[in-house]
């Protein structure tokens, strides 16, 4: 079993002449498996790449990949990938940060479960027993938590807690060799959260063992402002692609709630208003069925005359259960609080959401269900 361990460095010669000894003494834990130690340096301006080649004649395990020039967190770690598997026929590839953030106590955590064959091992900090440390500015605590927490929410990911850890381990055949790394959406830090969703969408297994995130004592942050953007852009780009038709029908929606909410004003001034809410929201049924056929689920369109009338049934049916809520809602709030303008609106407003909830599942999962 050949596992490398990579690790990306920029201007961590304090940091490289700590963290090499103290891993190989970690390897030896496991004389079953050989080890391998890829460094791939962003042309420091310090002495790191002459620190490292001072440790190659040392141990006989460590390759070193010098970037002509600063490619990006995301960019090193793409070389140190293609070359494990292409020059060093790894079956295992660790990711690793060089400033002894990631300790190299936790190493053998994630190589101890290599027998348990797993596709994807994550060291994170958000599991029972990992952590940030205590001294992190609350505003980084709150960045990191809520961004892993965000992404898990947008991309429906529930199962990885720790989404932008940056210690892991990646099985190679079937996981790391089935990616396209040209398609690798950031060649920053964001790469981490990009490699993450790829590999957990081929059904991977994925577990995750705590780890203790330590502060970085020696050399100089990397971590760029621009990172955050960056991130946020990944996340919302895989969110796109993976919820084409929730926009849409979001956007059909916006546009059955335009017709609806302008119809209920007007004939509100006549008529009672749980009776023009009811009346209006018919109409925008018509509409959004039509526009939710022929474009948010088009491609599970339905096309047969008949076919269209049976499910526009099942949609009106369906589409009966909100509308009448609403009006109740609306009828109660009206009773409860009296009947003004924003009352009234309030209480549309509330119908609508609980609404969208309702309409989204029953329509992806029974009226335009996928391979009927
Ligand atoms: N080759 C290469 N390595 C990089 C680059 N940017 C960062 N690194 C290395 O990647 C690792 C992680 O970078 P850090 O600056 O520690 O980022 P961080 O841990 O998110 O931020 P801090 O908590 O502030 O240290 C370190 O080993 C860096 O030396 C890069 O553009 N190219
Ligand atoms: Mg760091």
């Amino acid at each position: 079993m050949k596992i490398t361990v990579i690790i990306p460095t920029y201007n961590e010669e304090e940091n490289i002449k700590i963290l090499v000894p103290l891993l190989e003494k970690k390897f030896q834990l496991f004389p079953d498996y050989t080890f391998k130690l890829l460094f791939v340096d962003g042309n420091s301006k310090d002495g790191s790449v002459e620190v490292i080649k001072e440790l190659i004649k040392e141990y006989k395990n460590i390759e070193l990949i010098v970037e002509q020039e600063k490619s990006g967190l995301g960019g090193a770690y793409i070389k140190g990938y293609k070359y494990s598997i292409e020059k060093l026929n790894s079956d295992y590839v660790v990711e690793m940060d060089a400033d002894l953030q990631h300790n190299p106590d936790d190493f053998p955590k994630l190589i101890e479960k290599v027998k348990e064959d797993y596709d994807l091992v994550i060291g994170s900090r958000y599991v029972k027993g990992g952590s940030v440390p205590k001294e992190w500015a609350l505003y980084r605590k709150l960045i990191s938590y809520f961004g892993s927490l965000f992404a898990r929410i947008v991309l429906r990911i529930f199962k990885v807690k720790d989404f932008t850890s940056g210690f892991r381990l990646t099985k190679v055949r079937g996981v790391l060799d089935q990616i396209d790394f040209s398609k690798i959406k950031s060649k920053g830090f964001a790469y981490k959260m990009d490699m993450l969703v790829r590999i957990y969408d081929m059904k991977s297994r994925i577990v995750e063992v705590p780890i203790a995130f330590g502060l970085r004592d020696r050399g100089t942050s990397k971590m760029e402002q621009k990172n955050f953007q960056d991130s946020l852009k990944v996340v919302l780009e895989f969110a796109k692609e993976r919820n084409k038709n929730f926009i849409k029908f979001i956007m059909v929606g916006f546009g059955g709630l335009f017709v609806d909410a302008t119809l209920f004003n007007i004939i509100s001034l006549t008529l009672e208003p749980y009776y023009s809410a009811i009346f209006s929201g018919f109409v925008a049924m018509l509409f959004t069925f039509l526009l939710n056929n022929f474009f948010s689920f088009r491609e599970r369109q339905k096309n047969k005359t008949s076919e269209l009338l049976v499910f526009f049934l099942a949609y009106a049916l369906s589409s009966l259960v909100p509308i009448i809520a609403r009006g109740y809602i609306i009828y109660l709030f009206v009773y409860e609080f009296g009947d003004t303008l924003i009352i009234r609106n309030v209480a549309f407003f509330i119908g609508i959401f609980l609404g969208l909830i309702w309409n989204y599942t029953v329509y992806s999962k029974i009226i335009w269900k996928k391979n009927v």
